[in-house]
């Protein structure tokens, strides 16, 4: 190096650090990929968002061959399996949508494909964690690491995923084995998984490191995907469609108001692919007269809680915020 550039590099690295808390904020920006106006109910690998904090790793870009899981810690057999050995055990299927914590409202940030894989469950119960351990720390191969309560990874939905809609997970989205836990944020959907840790005590994840929520739980969205902001139509009735999620909580019901959020009507709900899938909904809305006007759509889980139109900032817990689209009628 020479003097020049070292000067260089010390004076980035200073800046980089002083900006580094903004810059961390803004780097919750998943890759979204436009869906169209109906939405499919199961996403495309090539449509489905993507979201790293830098890329696949570059080992298992060149030799995959080398990559082994972990499993160790507080337990009393420590587990280690080969690509191969992983794929000799016995899987179960499951359709669940991931969305990102950081997906502002209306956003892309979201998908539903068919995810299959090895329990979780069935690896941790050979592994016999101790009994006083409470939570599995993931780490990727990428550094990425984060952490769940044990109670949630001995879930029987909890999966180490190595398929998505039928095919070996795509190197952006976890190549050879990732995460998927109902009822979280993409920012506990571990990708490019090494190593899982039992203990006892709680690690501070990558992103809750920079300020990001410690558990994650999905909050309730729902999205209008047609018609789009700034539309003109040229009808006094369209049929209005979009998606809405609620994680494992599962969508109660869809309402749909045109009138400045004064009614709302009900949308039909098509039957979820799974209980950890979005729904897509749709309602026909009818304009008596030419105009102005907005559509806001909002959703309730099974539990009755309905989205919470002040939490429309994604920092730092993911956003329940209504989404609204303006549109002319002629
Ligand atoms: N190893 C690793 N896993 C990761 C991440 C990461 O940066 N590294 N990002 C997380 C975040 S914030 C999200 S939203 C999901 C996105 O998964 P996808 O890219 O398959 O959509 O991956 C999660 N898993
Ligand atoms: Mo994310």
């Amino acid at each position: 190096m020479t003097r020049l550039k070292f000067l260089r590099f010390l004076i980035y690295s200073f800046l980089g650090f002083l900006l580094s808390p903004v810059k961390s904020l803004a780097q919750m920006a998943p890759r979204v990929f436009d869906a169209g106006r109906v939405t499919s109910q199961i996403t495309s690998v090539s449509k489905f968002y993507v979201e790293d904090y830098s890329g696949p790793p570059a080992s298992l870009k060149e030799n995959p061959e080398t990559w082994s899981l972990r499993l160790h810690g507080m337990v009393k057999r420590e587990l280690v399996f080969t690509y191969p050995q992983l794929l000799k055990r016995p899987t179960i299927k499951m359709f669940a949508t991931i969305n990102c914590i950081g997906n502002p409202v209306g956003g892309g940030a979201i998908g539903n494909a068919l995810w299959e894989g090895v329990p979780l469950a069935s690896l941790l119960d050979e592994a016999d964690p101790e009994f006083f351990a409470d939570v599995a720390a993931f780490k990727g191969a990428d550094d990425y690491h984060d952490s769940i309560p044990l109670r949630q990874a001995r879930h029987s939905s909890a999966l180490l995923a190595l398929k998505m809609n039928g095919r070996p997970l795509a190197l952006d989205h976890g190549f050879p084995l990732r995460l998927v836990v109902p009822g979280l944020y993409g920012i506990k959907q571990m990708k490019w998984i090494r190593e899982i840790e039992i203990g006892r005590d709680d690690r501070e994840g990558y992103w809750q490191k920079r300020g990001w929520s410690k558990k994650a739980r999905v909050k309730i969205f729902s999205r209008i995907d047609h018609p789009r902001d700034g539309d003109w139509i040229f009808q006094r009735s369209l049929l209005a469609q979009g998606v809405a999620f609620a994680g494992d909580r599962g969508v109660q019901y869809v309402q749909v108001s045109s009138d400045g959020e004064k009614t709302w009507a009900l949308a039909k709900l098509e039957p979820p692919l799974s209980d950890y899938s979005w729904v897509r909904w749709s309602v026909p809305i009818s304009f008596n007269k030419p105009g102005r006007y907005q559509l806001s759509v909002r959703a309730a889980d099974q539990y009755g809680g309905v989205q919470r139109d002040d939490l429309r900032d994604p920092f730092p817990s993911g956003t329940s915020g209504v989404h609204r689209v303006n549109i002319s009628v002629a």
